[in-house]
């Protein structure tokens, strides 16, 4: 993993877009924000303990693996363009990279973009409420799991969705911090 504030440039969203010079974001910083990342050993996913014990202390009880990639994600344009819009949940989008990789941007306190990139064996959790959006990176391709409390609600609100409690009671966990 590794993270960094978005330059302003327009061009293609599938590039690393840093800015120059490069200003990173710490692991420390990302917590502030509600954001945690674990890093798995992906190639033992089916038996890993430390995967298991992490599902277990948070109740993650729903999972299921999503391949991104146009030959084998249906509709794969149209989902990728509904992704990079910015919107929040009203749960914890969880998210374990299993081979491949991508970007997941999300916004700071003064809602500027960091972007965050997850390759094989990063696990991150956005907390409900905040502001983010997904883009596949240039190498086109990322298998993920996705970990979910209870029965899985994919719903996105997109931007403006600020009248949503969650968004205020996000807001709120971060004054508070
Ligand atoms: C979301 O809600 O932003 C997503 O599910 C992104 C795609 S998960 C690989
Ligand atoms: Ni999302």
């Amino acid at each position: 993993m590794e993270a960094w504030y978005l330059d302003e440039s327009n061009e293609d969203q599938r590039l690393p877009h840093k800015c120059n010079p490069n200003k990173p974001v710490s692991l420390e910083e990302l917590k502030q924000l509600g954001v945690f990342h674990w890093k798995l050993n992906a190639d033992i996913y089916e038996t890993d303990p430390e995967l298991q014990k992490i599902r277990e202390d948070r109740h993650y009880s729903y999972m299921d693996i999503i391949t991104v990639r146009k030959d084998k994600l249906p509709n794969y344009e149209e989902k990728l363009k509904m992704f990079f819009e910015e919107h929040l949940h009203l749960d914890d989008e969880i998210r374990y990279i299993l081979d491949g990789r991508a970007y997941f941007d999300i916004r700071d306190k003064e809602d500027k973009w960091i972007r965050i990139l997850m390759s094989k064996g990063d696990m991150i959790t956005l907390p409900a409420g905040i502001y983010h959006r997904f883009t596949m990176d240039e190498t086109n391709y990322t298998k993920a799991m996705r970990l979910f409390i209870g029965e899985p609600v994919w719903k996105a609100y997109n931007r403006p969705a600020d009248n949503f409690e969650i968004r205020q009671e996000y807001l709120n966990s971060l004054t508070s911090a």
